[in-house]
């Protein structure tokens, strides 16, 4: 690495976040240093089927990148995609050196920094530590597994209730939690909640507009479960509605897969989470508890076949947060 390398990776990676969180391809970003040491140009991936942020970079470049250094965040693809393999482009504008901070994934995609190298390309990666792979893990994770993230995110009382005994579940948890919720959920690519959470609570499941996510872009909204979706129901409004006619959490997921969601956010309710979680198929627990108590109503999660401790379901916290009066737990199942 030279002097310089890790403020423009760093610049890479700020450039990254400019793409689309929920989008079927990673968020990267680019910048060409020319050899006089002056910024030529700079780019990002503005999601599949948009040119790859290398290139966007050295269209704004022009000649200026010859003999210069590209730094991305993510590794050169190798591979002809929906576009071209950014080793070719990088190659056709004569940059001499390229450095880069993620390996990338996708077996399809990678191998550019072998090929540049054989191409008597100066190349320099992967750095870690710069915040371009957390910013694409749940992407990295669906290449891995061949599946979405799973988030699964429930509110509910300090005794562990998402609902009062007459039914009655509207904001069990404040406002601090419903605004953190809100701004989580904007990255996910779906969102699913069971037949039961339709008829019970009627959500529309739409994310608001914010930086990440343009209100143009909504999640694809998944209803599961054999009943039927009632004609009114908010969730038929304007949008991408799924209803998954299954009980079956894997067929879901394969479905979501084959559409390139890499993040799924399970909003609820108890059989639903029952079903993802007796399955193995949580990989980030968000419980939001709200100082409440009501002695009776639903439980968060339905059976899960425990019928004694010792065969309980373990999860590992991983942080605690306070927001406002609530309190948002984050936990990943341990596997059994
Ligand atoms: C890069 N630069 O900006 C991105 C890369 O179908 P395509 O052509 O968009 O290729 C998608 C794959 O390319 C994606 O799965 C990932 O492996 C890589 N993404 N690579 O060199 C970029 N977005
Ligand atoms: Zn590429």
């Amino acid at each position: 690495m030279q002097r310089q390398d890790a403020a423009l990776l760093a610049r890479a990676v700020e450039l990254a976040t400019r793409g689309p969180a929920a989008d079927a391809n990673p968020r990267v970003g680019a910048v060409v240093l020319a050899s006089d040491g002056t910024v030529a140009g700079e780019g990002w991936h503005e999601g599949a089927g948009t040119p790859h942020a290398e290139v966007m970079a050295l269209r704004a470049s022009g000649e200026r990148a010859r003999g210069g250094t590209a730094y991305v965040s993510l590794e050169p693809c190798a591979h002809q995609g929906r576009t071209p393999p950014c080793v070719d482009a990088l190659r056709t504008a004569g940059v001499a050196r390229v450095v880069y901070a993620a390996p990338d994934a996708n077996p399809d995609a990678r191998g550019g920094a072998a090929r540049l190298s054989d191409l008597g390309v100066e190349v320099s990666g992967p750095v870690p530590g710069t915040g371009a792979e957390e910013l694409n893990e749940h992407w990295a994770f669906s290449v891995r597994h061949e599946r979405p993230f799973v988030t699964w995110k429930v509110g509910a009382t300090l005794d562990g209730r998402v609902a009062a005994a007459d039914g009655t579940s509207r904001w069990i948890t404040g406002a601090a939690s419903r605004a953190d919720v809100h701004r989580r959920r904007a990255s996910a690519g779906a969102i699913l909640v069971g037949t039961g959470t339709v008829l019970a609570d009627d959500p529309a499941l739409t994310v608001r507009d914010s930086a990440d996510r343009p209100a143009d872009r909504q999640p694809v909204r998944v209803v599961m479960g054999e009943r039927d979706v009632p004609a009114a129901a908010r969730v038929r409004g304007p949008g991408d509605l799924w209803h998954a006619r299954t009980r079956d959490p894997a067929v879901v997921l394969k479905t979501l897969h084959d559409r390139q969601i890499r993040h799924l956010w399970l909003e609820g309710g108890p059989v639903v989470a029952a079903a993802f979680l007796s399955a193995g198929l949580v990989d980030e627990v968000l419980v939001y508890l709200a100082p409440t108590l009501l002695g009776a109503g639903p439980s968060l999660v339905a059976s899960l076949g425990v019928p004694t401790l010792a065969a309980a379901h373990h999860l590992e916290l991983l942080d605690v947060e306070r927001l406002d009066q609530d309190v948002r737990l984050r936990l990943r199942p341990r596997p059994v």
